[in-house]
């Protein structure tokens, strides 16, 4: 099976979506995800003017060489870039295995090693009454674990609690949003949110909770510390990961498990991270950390360290991004749980994704490859639109990790 030619397709149903279409002497056409969100159009040039006239006449069976071809040939390596384009074309070639071989990817990966994948949803809410409100109605759907985010008394609007129905992004033509973020005000009400969530939702829910970077290594010990009698899931990303170290300290302090990794790319962005056991979780997905090639080897290195995968799901990875990581979560042994928070109805009129939601468990389904139609002529009828993720500043003015 050899390639022989591509598109990409950029387009915005509900919101806006990378599409690689990879196309073959067999007739088969593979698809990949290359989304990274409020970024698009970095990631269509790297593909479109620098990595895809590499490939064609290419052998597609050839996962492995394509992946490392990508990644040293370049020599200019790593990034959010370079790999959600790289992982575009991984995701599109696992497709074309699976569907070539008449097999769900699943299979290709070392086949079910669970009856379903635990699925874990968004819960917001503007006060702590609205909050449990909402994580009841998903309780009410089936999920058994519930990601709760909260307004903080005192900031006008904070990420993850939006006041509006939409999650994100910002208005169409709009700049960035700026949000006033402070520390001491969310670190006064973590603890009271969470005591009140665990009273009414009782113990058997799992709870998770994000915290978007933007605690300092002490402050985060702090936090988990506090949220320790509450039993949560996991904190995640509750201190930026540049710096890898830094968990050191959250971890002297904490028994609260701790994820991170959803803004990583490679191996080498996590490495001392799990070979420390610094972390519990690892959130990498394969749209943006290389595709299902380089996922799988980040996996194995984890799993002697007793660290579990737990791909990012947002609905800014794309039904085939989603489809990839449910794949990955139902044949990789160390994997523990699976975001998902669904896709807006305009998203599924473009793409028809095979996996389904039951009982709290995800399941890819049985069609060969990833298992996601995609729909060129629904998707052209929404062109892209430029949006951006909010910024977030210090009530004095400071710039601040969102
Ligand atoms: C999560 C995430 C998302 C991201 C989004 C950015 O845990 O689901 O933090 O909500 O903010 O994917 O593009
Ligand atoms: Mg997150």
């Amino acid at each position: 099976m050899r390639i022989t030619g591509w598109r990409v397709h950029l387009n915005s149903p509900g919101r806006n979506f990378l599409t690689l279409e990879l196309e073959t002497d067999t007739g088969l056409v593979g698809l990949g995800d290359g989304t990274l969100n409020g970024r698009e159009h970095a990631v269509r040039a790297y593909l479109e003017e620098h990595l895809l006239p590499c490939l064609e006449g290419r052998d597609a069976f050839a996962t492995e060489d394509f992946w490392q071809y990508a990644y040293r040939g370049a020599y200019w390596r790593r990034g959010p870039v370079t790999m959600t384009a790289i992982g575009a074309v991984d995701l599109a070639l696992w497709d074309l295995k699976g569907k070539v071989l008449g097999v769900p990817v699943y299979q290709l990966l070392g086949g079910r090693c669970r009856q379903g994948v635990m699925a874990y949803t968004h819960c917001h809410g503007q006060s702590v009454p609205a909050l449990i409100e909402s994580a009841k109605a998903k309780q009410a759907e089936g999920f058994r674990a519930l990601r709760l985010q909260c307004a903080v008394p005192g900031l006008d609007e904070v990420y993850g609690a939006p006041k509006a129905a939409v999650y994100e992004p910002a208005e169409e033509g709009a700049l960035p949003k700026e949000e006033i973020w402070d520390t001491a005000k969310y670190l006064d009400f973590a603890p009271e949110l969470f005591g009140q969530a665990r009273a009414a939702l009782g113990s058997t829910p799992h709870l998770l909770h994000d915290a978007h970077h933007r605690l300092t290594p002490i402050e985060a010990a702090r936090l988990g510390q506090a949220l320790e009698p509450y039993r949560l899931f996991w904190l995640e990303d509750a201190v930026t990961g540049e710096l890898q170290e830094a968990f050191r300290l959250v971890r002297q302090h904490t028994t609260t498990p701790l994820a991170l990794g959803e803004v990583f790319s490679t191996v080498f962005d996590i490495h001392q991270l799990i070979t420390n056991q610094w972390i519990d979780y690892v959130r990498m997905a394969p749209t943006h950390g290389g595709g299902l090639t380089a996922l799988r080897k980040i996996a194995a290195l984890a799993e002697p360290y007793h660290v579990r995968m737990a791909c990012h799901g947002p609905s800014d990875i794309s039904p085939i991004g989603l489809a990839a990581a449910i794949h990955f979560g139902l044949a990789t042994h160390n994997a523990a749980i699976q975001e998902f928070m669904g896709h807006p109805p305009e998203t599924l009129t473009v793409f028809k994704p095979a996996y389904r939601f039951d009982n709290g468990y995800l399941n890819p389904g049985e069609e060969p490859g990833l298992g996601v139609a995609f729909d060129t002529k629904a998707a052209a009828a929404h062109p892209y639109r430029r949006a951006y993720l909010p910024t977030a500043r210090l009530e004095d003015g400071t710039a601040w990790s969102w």
